[in-house]
């Protein structure tokens, strides 16, 4: 980031003082719950970055591609055992226990594609997929994102809660990063 040449140093401390917590789009209230978050976040249009053959659904192969763009944070296209922890534990849960030295085969420090797919684990997929007709809607999707951070299932994204969402909003070309994936299996 390049500051202004005239920037106070008083403005610079407040940029730099912005809480890492990620941030929601703009004009998200979080009292409107589930309708609210499902109208937003499909507008920023995550499910069709994700649906690369565009038939309007997402598959698994789909699904399993979109979340390694995701837990991929820095876009190299290798998850790094940082990375892998993080997404873990966002996903799983701080008691998660996989082991990324198990799961990176080729021993190269990090998981690539094939490494990804071959561990492939399709909990989300199949528990976010409520008709279980084997491809995700739109809403499905957002349901089960909405559900996924919405820890203590009281129907409300607390600010910590927003947390999950670390990365999402930042402006990223989602289409691009997953594209550049392609597929994990
Ligand atoms: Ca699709
Ligand atoms: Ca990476
Ligand atoms: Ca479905
Ligand atoms: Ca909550």
């Amino acid at each position: 980031m390049t500051f202004g040449k005239f920037m106070t140093a008083t403005a610079v401390a407040a940029l730099l003082a912005v809480p890492a917590s990620a941030q929601m789009w703009d004009g998200y209230d979080r009292n409107t719950g589930y309708d609210g978050f499902n109208s937003g976040f499909n507008e920023m249009g995550y499910h069709d970055a994700w649906d690369r053959d565009a038939d309007g659904m997402l598959n698994e192969r789909e699904f399993s591609t979109g979340l390694y763009a995701d837990w991929d944070t820095d876009n190299d296209v290798r998850i790094t055992e940082v990375e892998y922890t993080r997404g873990a534990e966002r996903w799983y849960g701080a008691d998660y226990d996989g082991d990324f030295d198990l799961l990176d085969e080729e021993g190269t420090g990090y998981l690539d594609q094939n490494e990804w797919g071959s561990n492939w684990n399709n909990e989300y997929f199949t528990s976010w997929d409520g008709d279980n007709d084997g491809f995700l809607t739109a809403d499905e999707y957002s349901t089960g994102v909405y559900n996924t951070a919405d820890l203590d299932r009281d129907q409300y994204i607390s600010i910590e809660e927003e947390g999950w969402f670390e990365g999402w909003f930042d402006g990223d070309d989602i289409e691009a990063e997953v594209r550049e994936v392609g597929d994990t299996w």
